[in-house]
C-alpha cells in the first residue's frame, strides 16, 4: 500500500570527551605523578518502538537528533561523565531507512518495547595517567576523545486509518482532508475526482488520528455502479465514519440514505461503525436553508449533524473535537477505563 508516512531525520551521537593533563599536587609529596583521568563516552543514539504512537508526525517538528558528549576527564583519575544516550520514541511498526537510493532497511522497530542502539558515542580520549610508562613517568600525552557518529535516515511507518470520510461523489471529502491533513488529495467540481484513498494526518488538542479519504459511494455502488465499492476495503479497519452530505446538493436527507445503504450492502461491519455526521459545503447556502437541511438529515440519521465549510474553516473545531471525543483515547494515549477511573476503590 502507498499508506506511508514518512520523515528524514539527522542523528549525531555525542563524541567521546578528552583525557585530562594533569599532575598530582599534594602538599610534601614532590613530583607527584600523572594523574589525569580518562575522557567519558559520548551518548548513543537509540531507537525505542512504543505504544501509544500511530504516526510520524513529532517528526515533522523536530528534525535533529543529537546525544551529548561526554565530558572531559579531570585530575585525581577522575574520569569525565559519559554523554546521556538519546532515546528516540518510535511508533511500533517504524523501519529506518538509510538515505540512498535503495533505501536500505537499517532497523526494523516491529515489537513493543525494542531498542536498538543506532549510533554509539565515541569513546572518551585517554587521560595522561594511563600513559605512564617506566620509560615516561610524566607524560603530557593525553587523546582528544573519538567523534560521534553522523547519518541523515528515512523513518518510515505504514499507517492505518483511523476514520474515514465516507460520502457521495463531490461532497466535499478530499477538500476536507486537505484542510485538516497536510495531504494535498485532487479536488474537483466533478464527480470521482478521487480514484485512489489517501490518507492524512490529523492533529487536533494534543490528538492525533489518521484520516482517509476514498471515492464517492453513488446509489448501486455494490452492484458495481460508479467505480464500485471495493474501495471500502481501506475502511474496514477505521474505528469511525466522517459521513459528509452536501448540504447544498438537491436532497441531502436522501443522499445520506443512498450512502448508508451502500454501507450496509457492502458489510463487513460498516453499518455498524460510529458515525459521525457533517453537512458540507454549508457556505453556499443561507441559515434558514441550512436548518432545514439540518432537519432533514437528522431525520434520516437519529443525530443532529455538524455544518461546516472547510475550505474557510467554518465549523471546524467542534466537529473535530467530536472525533476525537469518538475515537477515545485511542492508541494515542490509552487511558485506564472511566469505569474503573471513577469508581471509588471497594473491597467488593
Ligand atoms: N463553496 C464550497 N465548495 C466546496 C466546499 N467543499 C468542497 N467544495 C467544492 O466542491 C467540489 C467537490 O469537492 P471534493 O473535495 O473534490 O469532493 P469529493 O467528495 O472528494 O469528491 P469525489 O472525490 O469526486 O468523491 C470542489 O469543486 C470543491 O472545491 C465548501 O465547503 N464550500
Ligand atoms: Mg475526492
Amino acid at each position: 500500500m502507498h499508506f506511508l508516512d514518512q520523515a528524514k531525520i539527522f542523528l549525531r551521537s555525542g563524541a567521546g570527551g578528552p583525557g585530562a593533563v594533569s599532575f598530582r599536587r599534594e602538599k610534601f609529596i614532590e613530583f607527584g605523578g600523572p594523574d589525569g583521568g580518562d575522557g567519558g563516552k559520548g551518548g548513543d543514539i537509540i531507537f525505542e518502538a512504543v505504544p501509544g504512537l500511530n504516526t510520524l508526525i513529532d517528526f515533522r517538528y523536530t528534525q535533529h537528533f543529537r546525544a551529548p558528549r561526554g565530558k572531559g576527564g579531570a585530575g585525581s583519575n577522575k574520569s569525565g561523565a559519559g554523554g546521556e544516550d538519546l532515546v528516540i520514541k518510535v511508533p511500533v511498526g517504524t523501519q529506518v531507512l538509510a538515505d540512498n537510493e535503495e533505501r536500505t532497511l537499517l532497523a526494523d522497530l516491529a515489537q513493543e518495547g525494542q531498542r536498538v542502539t543506532f549510533l554509539k558515542g565515541g569513546d572518551g580520549g585517554r587521560g595522561n595517567a594511563s600513559y605512564k610508562s617506566s620509560t615516561n613517568r610524566a607524560p603530557r600525552q593525553h587523546g582528544e576523545g573519538w567523534p560521534g557518529e553522523e547519518m541523515w535516515v528515512w523513518l518510515r511507518l505504514k499507517l492505518l486509518a483511523d476514520a474515514g470520510l465516507v460520502g457521495l461523489p463531490n461532497a466535499g471529502k478530499s477538500t476536507f482532508l486537505n484542510s485538516v491533513t497536510n495531504a494535498s488529495a485532487k479536488v474537483g467540481d466533478y464527480p470521482f475526482t478521487t480514484l485512489r484513498p489517501q490518507l492524512g494526518v490529523v492533529r487536533h488538542k494534543g490528538r492525533e488520528f489518521v484520516l482517509a479519504d476514498i471515492p464517492g459511494l453513488i446509489e448501486g455502488a455494490a452492484e458495481g455502479a460508479g467505480i464500485g465499492d471495493r474501495f471500502l476495503g481501506h475502511v474496514e479497519r477505521t474505528r469511525l465514519l466522517l459521513h459528509l452530505v452536501d448540504a447544498a446538493g438537491d436532497d441531502p436527507g436522501g443522499a445520506y440514505r443512498v450512502v448508508r445503504g451502500e454501507l450496509d450492502a457492502y458489510g463487513a461491519g460498516l453499518a455498524d461503525k460510529h458515525e459521525v455526521v457533517a453537512l458540507s459545503r454549508a457556505d453556499l447556502i443561507d441559515a434558514r436553508q441550512l436548518a432545514k437541511v439540518a432537519k432533514a438529515v437528522e431525520k434520516a440519521s437519529g443525530a443532529r449533524p455538524f455544518a461546516i465549510s472547510a475550505p474557510i474553516g467554518e465549523g471546524m473545531e467542534p466537529l473535530l473535537d467530536a472525533i476525537v471525543e469518538r475515537l477515545g483515547a485511542g492508541p494515542a494515549e490509552p487511558r485506564p477505563k472511566a469505569s474503573e477511573q471513577d469508581r471509588p476503590w471497594s473491597p467488593l
